[in-house]
Order: structure tokens, then sequence, then C-alpha cells
């Protein structure tokens, strides 16, 4: 684990894949897919503490640091966007994140045992794995 540089304290949280309705707009995000179409994005903010040792995935130098990460089926992964590009937590094809600015910080959890392929909608590069076991 070596992404322990940053503070990890008071980061802004976008609660993933809890909320439903409003909609943000979306600045960055100038892709093919626009806002407004239907397609839930989460749009609450609010501070929270990363736990001391939290699982955490920084999203740093356009890549997730690790790129492999193992927990405990249940855990709780933080994602952290700890630069100016825009990022997103995109897990099995699904954006639960909406779009990250610097700072934000993702809460998501591994529903169950398996693999789960972690993507960025706009840095194909970008890519890790997290085994829940
Ligand atoms: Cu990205």
């Amino acid at each position: 684990m070596t992404a322990t540089r940053f503070s990890r304290r008071f980061a802004l949280v976008l609660v993933a894949g809890l909320l439903t309705g409003g909609a943000l707009a979306a600045c960055g995000s100038s892709d093919d897919s626009s806002p407004g179409n239907g397609t839930p994005v989460p749009t609450a903010a609010k501070v929270v503490t990363v736990p001391a040792g939290a699982p955490l995935i920084d999203q740093d130098n356009l890549a997730f640091k690790p790129e492999k990460l193992t927990v405990k089926a249940g855990a709780t992964v933080y994602f952290l966007n700890s630069e100016t590009s825009l990022h997103t937590v995109t897990i099995d094809g699904k954006n639960v994140s909406g779009t990250m600015k610097k700072g934000d910080v993702v809460v998501w959890t591994a529903p169950n045992a398996g693999t789960f392929k972690v993507t960025c909608d706009f840095h194909p590069q970008m890519k890790a794995t997290i085994t829940a076991e």
C-alpha cells in the first residue's frame, strides 16, 4: 500500500451508487454522452474521513494506484482523485462515481466475493482490479 502521502481527512465524498434523482452538470465531461438523458448520476456530496488503513485506491498521474487491491467481500473501498484531471470510478462497466474532481472521494462496497474491473470513463488506460474474497 503506497497511497498514503496525501491527507485522508476531510475529503469530499460522492456516495457511490446510493443516490437517485437530481442532475449534476458534469463539468468537464464532453464525450459523446450528455448528462440529463436519464442516466442516474450521483449528486450529493459530503465531507467524510477516510479511516486510517481503509482500502484506498488513488487516482493519480492518470492511473489507479494500486492497480490491484484485495479486500474482504462486503468491504468498503475508497477512491480518491488526487490530481486535477477529472476521473470516474467505473466498476465492471458501470459508472458509480459521476465525475470526480480533485479531492473527491467515492465510496464503493464490494457486494460479494469476486473480481471487479475498475476503469475510468475518461482515460481508457486507467485500469485496476479489485479482488474481494
Ligand atoms: Cu481518468
